[in-house]
């Protein structure tokens, strides 16, 4: 039964066990409750309180007049706007953390990237000749906040995008003008008596979303690189089996590592690790789940123990002291579970109080201060651990692959270039590139899809970059791994992954890290040989498992970016054909990008081949054949992963991150 839920072994272990023994988690939920007809097909509006209104027939209209394709087109848009904001507020809290940094006045947080501080300082405008780091620091800082709350103009890091695609945006009239003005737009022009054209307001949204991922996730993404570092490849582990017997667990969840980086230092003192051992444990353990596990993981390693569905099955192992949260993605449902156990649950953002838990409210003015106190509550819960059921489930990964390192990695470390990508494209060794990335729902079986379409289009010579609960799915399966190429990827992408040592799927970080897909996309396309414009590229977006608003944002930043982007599930618009259409053909039409919703893998997948032979044919490029490539390789590495399973992994993964590092 379990196994019917998830493709994930420990989580249907734990499933198994919640079930036996009546624990209540979102998999027996989803199982109770059925989704509500008429707002999953985005039939009903409650906009006011005339309504809610719920529009089934063909004609019907609300009390007010609205169409169908107005309600539809006004749900999505919202969705857009709170996924958006989601993004931004934590860009914006970055920001702010930068700005305290630069000030002296957040003492435990550095410039850890400075290079990258610089460039950010030339895209915003700052400058940089004779002054000091902090200086340019607070410079930088105060700019990206002035991004948040500008009223007019062009947001600054669209000059990121290729020339043909800033175009794109003008004449589409969907050029962002400020982060926070696109979200205050879209639920002003949503508010009862407004927009009422689905057209116009389907653009709006886009505009939105373009805010969000050339915006506040792009800001967000980059000054969190400049305070804890620009990724570099790395070998990690990843499920449950990294929870420990012997050593308090503790473990980060949710999305901002200004948190997470702090409890990573509490852990490893050494006064803190001798104070675990005198509650009897033999030190103190650190994982976690959703992106602040993926921000830790990318930068510093530290084990993911599972995506957004293992949330609650992590506590069902008896084996965690504390679980501390931060923002977004935090089920309620974990309060009332950890009365079940002896799990401590801290919340720690005054945006994300939970009834029930312990706050422990974060301030980053004393943040390691606060991460001891946590760390401190967690090992004096050590003692009460009783009964514990850990899976031993434990999957390797290389994660680590900022854009910037991809550049390095594909075009050699003495001098980084997108060119052999591009290269690669155009001879057909690759077929095209994909980015998969997104959720989990409990509607669909837990990681079955993420696994499913990264398996198919690895198999058919597409480049995968994942984010995400997405690629801690595909980490799982073992999917991120140098041996997947040989096991899975098709006969170019394996050679390419033989000859730069990366895996065919490459983990580039948390939801707000799709910033860097843009990037990459954006330098593939400036670096000439694909057209002239991200729509020009044979590439693909996919959500295989969606389910936040947070994801419908990033989906349409990507179509506005001139993607095309899949869902793999029904319509949230399904109930209006004529939106359907508007964000599929019209879209493409006007801005190069479409979104679609596909429930069917099979096709979902085809349906993307289709599109980036298409996209292969208009550069004029070679057909892809899959039995042109192949035959060269290296054997040496094949022989030696060959005869030395687990041992040769860890040399291989050795050679990479050592090739990375120097
Ligand atoms: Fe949340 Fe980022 Fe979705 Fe996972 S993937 S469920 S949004 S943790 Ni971004």
């Amino acid at each position: 039964m379990a196994n019917e839920k998830t493709i994930d072994p420990a989580v249907a272990e734990m499933l198994e066990i919640a079930e036996a023994e009546g624990i209540s988690t979102a998999f027996s939920r989803a199982a109770k409750m059925k989704p509500c007809p008429i707002g999953h097909k985005g039939a009903c509006c409650k906009n006011c309180s005339m309504g809610p209104c719920r529009l089934t027939k063909e004609g019907q209209r609300g009390i007010c007049g609205a169409t169908i394709e107005t309600v539809a087109a006004r749900n999505l848009i919202r969705m857009i706007a709170g996924g958006a904001s989601a993004h931004s507020d934590h860009g914006r809290d970055m920001a702010l953390t930068l700005l305290a940094a630069a000030e002296g006045e957040a003492p435990d947080y550095q410039i850890r990237d400075v290079q990258k501080l610089l460039e950010v300082a030339q895209l915003l405008g700052v400058k940089t000749e004779s002054r000091e780091t902090m200086e340019i620091a607070k410079e930088v800082a105060e700019a990206a906040l002035g991004e948040f709350g500008r009223q007019q103009g062009e947001i600054l890091y669209l000059r990121r995008a290729p020339n043909k695609r800033q175009e794109i945006w003008r004449k589409a009239g969907i050029i962002p003008r400020g982060i926070d003005r696109e979200v205050v737009d879209v639920m002003h022009r949503t508010h009862v008596g407004n927009d009422q054209w689905y057209d116009s307001l389907l653009m709006a949204g886009l505009r939105t979303a373009l805010a969000d991922g050339w915006g506040g996730s792009m800001l967000s993404t980059d000054i969190t690189d400049i305070l804890f570092g620009s990724p570099v490849p790395l070998t990690a582990n990843v499920n449950m089996g990294m929870l420990s017997e012997d050593e308090v667990n503790i473990v980060i969840h949710g999305h901002e590592p200004v948190l997470s980086e702090m409890i990573l230092v509490a852990v490893n003192d050494p006064e803190m690790i001798e104070y675990a051992k005198s509650k009897g444990a033999k030190g103190i353990r650190l994982t976690g789940i959703c992106c602040t596990a993926n921000e830790t993981l990318m930068r510093q390693g530290v084990p993911t123990i599972g995506n957004f569905l293992s949330q609650e099955l992590a506590i069902v192992t008896g084996a965690i002291e504390l679980m501390v949260v931060d923002i977004q993605c935090i089920m309620q449902a974990l309060a009332p579970l950890c009365d079940q156990f002896h799990t401590i649950l801290v919340t720690t953002s005054p945006k994300a109080h939970i009834e029930g838990a312990t706050h422990v409210e974060f301030d980053e003015h004393r943040a390691l201060e606060i991460a001891k106190k946590i760390v401190k509550m967690g090992i004096d819960n050590f003692p009460n651990r009783k009964e514990t059921h850990i899976p031993k489930e434990i999957n390797h990964l290389v994660a680590g692959f900022s854009h910037e390192y991809i550049n390095y990695a594909l075009g050699g470390f003495y001098r980084g270039s997108f060119r052999p990508l591009n290269d690669a494209v155009i001879q057909g060794r690759l077929r095209g590139v994909a980015g998969v990335v997104g959720c989990n729902n409990a509607r669909t079986r837990h990681d079955y899809s993420h696994e499913y379409i990264t398996r198919e289009l690895i198999k058919n010579d597409v480049l995968v970059v994942m984010t995400g609960c997405g690629a801690i799915a595909c980490a799982k399966c073992g999917l991120l791994s140098p041996q997947a190429a040989l096991e899975y990827a098709g006969p170019g992408l394996r050679e390419i992954c033989e000859t730069t040592g990366i895996p065919p799927v490459l983990h580039m970080g948390s939801c707000v890290d799709n910033s860097r897909i843009l990037t990459v996309l954006s330098q593939m396309a400036t670096e000439g040989g694909l057209g002239e414009d991200i729509a020009d590229i044979p590439g693909v977006g996919f959500a295989p498992e969606w389910m936040s608003e947070k994801a419908i944002s990033i989906g349409c930043y990507f179509v506005g970016s001139g993607v095309y982007t899949i869902f793999c599930s029904e319509s949230p618009v399904a109930n209006s054909p004529i939106v359907n259409r508007f964000i599929s053909e019209e879209w493409e039409d006007r801005i190069g990008g479409k979104l679609e919703f596909i429930p069917d893998l099979k096709e979902a997948v085809q349906k993307a081949l289709e599109h980036i032979d298409k996209k292969r044919a208009a550069l004029g490029l070679v057909e892809y054949d899959p039995g042109r490539y192949g035959q060269s390789g290296d054997s040496l590495l094949l022989k030696l992963l060959e005869e030395q399973g687990e041992e040769a992994f860890n040399v291989y993964s050795a050679k990479i991150v050592g090739s990375a590092k120097s």
